[in-house]
């Protein structure tokens, strides 16, 4: 609680004083005339302010920020123009279950509802894509809808939050009590809850877990690491959620995303328990929801998740547990033996299990479970080792791949939007550890260049690299300026097909031959890099490719690596001549 004597503030200093009483240390804005006594405050507030080119971009700032931090991301930005270009990130937050807030100028009191200049109705045009939209009328109320804003975000399912600041109300001044720092409860699952997975378990001749969502944090990714190898559950992870388990794990059997394995997808059909913890078992990792029956899955239900409102909403779990995967995984130590040379293994000692027996695993069971682990791992390293792959064209993507996992470090951050060039990273690069992977689960392209400076700038000492499409690049290639401004050394390995290719693949197996607004006819993005005051390099074939890579890693500056990839090559399993010929037949 805030002790010395209250002074009177500007309510736009107010407002940064929350901010910082609640722990942000970087704001990503684009500045506006509506709010500008909350940059005044950010002044010599001691947060790090990230000017941006375009409001999108600068909210996937924050999105990333969230995503990395598990704390939300916290965006400015001015009335309606810069609110509605702000909805890009606001959706990606909103569908990856991510903390953001978003300050938004508003027009003065007085004249609300005449449709003044940039007059929006924020309730209404963010309503169904956040967790609360509010506006806050009243100054002396701001350490409260700024308190609130914070454990909104960040509570339950996250997800973003939007508050309107009224001009005029920003440039009151008043004499107000600050709010105590924001703190999220922690969520524990019930006795008969943990009873209850622990018989399952005991039982389970082909149990699979399946990792998603968010709060996790670094050592519930290992403590659920631990978990499973005990129990010999192999893990699966959701689309885009790869740094939650890392691939050289012995229990990590692959990603449930696009173009998932087809042997997977029917180890996934044959198990008889899913352990789904984290995430929703949305469209996409349940593969146009196909694998699990809807509301009754075939196999056993036992899902996790923070907000009680999902679980059960779609799948009816056999068992569900309200809680965030960060405070439920923190409980599995305790609950099973560590002593995993027995020849079985237990929940049995579980504080509230009544009676061992019951839910001991059997040593053969055990053993099976085991050996399937080993198969799917194996299965696994297989399916992604790029040295399967040979497509069409100079520079091979498996060779890109290859080198990128001999020469980043383990917690290099790899960012990227959306595009079938994301499909080589997904399949092939070795996502080792928590805090990873920027992804939009959601497959809002652009991301990945504005999520590279936010990973950049939180993190100066990481290295930092993008994938990126020619697509994707340019929707936030602006913010390239933003990564020379700051100094952040971030390499954007831009693949350049030289069309929408996710598009045209789509068009020619449905509309064979009838190639329609899918072709782009792009710059010379080295010299594009060169033009912002960056470093850039053009790769035409496999061999240059290692060269260019280590000069745009060592120069010190935002770099571009653009690659000339065959559009034959559309993935690593189709040509495009192959689709087109395959629809038409
Ligand atoms: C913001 C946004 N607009 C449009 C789409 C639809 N879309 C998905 S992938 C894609 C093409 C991506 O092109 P590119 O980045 O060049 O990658 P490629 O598929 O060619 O590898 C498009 C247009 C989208 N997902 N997001
Ligand atoms: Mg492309």
């Amino acid at each position: 609680m805030n002790t010395s004597p209250l002074l009177p503030r500007l309510a736009g200093h107010v407002l940064v004083d929350q901010l910082r009483l609640h722990g942000t240390q970087h704001v990503f804005c684009v500045p506006g005339e509506s709010y500008l006594p909350v940059l005044d405050g950010l002044y010599d507030a001691g947060i790090q302010v990230t000017v941006c080119r375009q409001e999108g971009g600068a909210a996937m700032m924050a999105e990333a920020h969230g995503k990395l931090t598990g704390r939300p991301g916290i965006c400015l930005v001015t009335r309606a123009p810069g609110a509605s270009n702000a909805l890009a990130g606001i959706h990606i937050a909103s569908q990856d279950s991510t903390p953001l807030i978003l300050l938004v100028g508003q027009i003065e009191r007085a004249a609300r509802d005449r449709e003044a200049f940039q007059e929006m109705d924020y309730r209404a045009v963010f309503g169904s894509q956040v967790k609360w939209a509010a506006e806050i009328d009243q100054a002396e109320r701001i350490p409260e809808y700024l308190s609130r804003a914070f454990h909104v975000a960040q509570s339950g399912r996250p997800g973003p939050v939007v508050l309107a600041l009224p001009e005029d109300m920003l440039g009151e001044t008043l004499t107000v009590a600050d709010a105590r720092p924001y703190h999220i409860p922690v969520t524990r699952p019930a006795p008969e809850q943990t009873q209850a997975l622990a018989r399952h378990l005991a039982r389970a001749r082909r149990p699979l877990a399946i990792l998603g969502g968010s709060r996790w944090n670094a050592e519930s990714v290992q403590a659920f690491g631990r978990f499973a190898e005990r129990h010999a559950i192999p893990i699966l992870v959701q689309f885009r959620r790869q740094m939650l388990c890392p691939v050289d794990h012995p229990c990590f059997a692959g990603d449930l995303g696009l173009g998932t394995d087809p042997q997977l997808l029917a180890a996934l059909r044959e198990a008889d328990l899913i352990l789904a913890v984290g995430g929703r078992l949305s469209e996409v990792p349940s593969q146009g929801y196909t694998l699990f029956g809807i509301p009754n899955p075939a196999q056993t239900l036992v899902h996790v998740h923070p907000d009680l409102g999902e679980l059960n909403r779609v799948y009816q779990a056999d068992v569900a547990i309200p809680c965030a995967p960060a405070d439920w995984v923190g409980t599995l130590d305790a609950l099973a033996p560590t002593d995993t040379a027995s020849p079985s293994t237990s929940l049995a000692n579980a504080p509230g299990t009544p009676e061992a027996g019951a839910d001991t695993i059997p040593a053969d069971l055990l053993a099976e479970r085991r050996a399937r682990c080993t198969q799917l791992h194996d299965r696994r390293k297989a399916w992604s080792d790029p040295a399967s792959i040979h497509h069409p064209g100079a520079l091979q993507m498996g060779a890109v791949m290859a080198h990128l996992n001999a020469v980043l470090p383990a917690d290099a951050i790899l960012t990227n939007g959306a595009g079938n060039y994301a499909t080589w990273l997904h399949r092939f690069y070795h996502f080792r550890a928590y805090g990873t992977q920027l992804a939009p689960t959601s497959g809002s392209m652009g991301y990945g260049l504005p999520a590279a400076v936010a990973a950049q700038r939180l993190y100066p000492q990481r290295r930092v690299v993008c994938l990126a499409g020619d697509g994707c690049f340019m929707m936030h290639g602006q913010e390239f300026a933003t990564a020379v401004q700051y100094g952040l050394p971030i390499v954007v390995i831009l693949v350049d097909n030289g069309m929408f290719g996710t598009i045209r693949m789509h068009q020619e197996r449905h509309y064979p031959g009838r190639v329609s607004a899918t072709t782009l006819r792009n710059p010379d993005f080295a010299a594009y890099a060169r033009a912002f005051g960056g470093h850039g390099e053009r790769v035409e074939t496999t061999e240059a490719f290692a060269p260019a890579l280590q000069r745009a890693l060592d120069c010190g500056l935002p770099a571009i690596v653009h690659c000339l990839l065959d559009p034959e090559a559309i993935t690593p399993n189709a040509t495009l001549s192959g689709l087109r010929a395959q629809a038409g037949s």
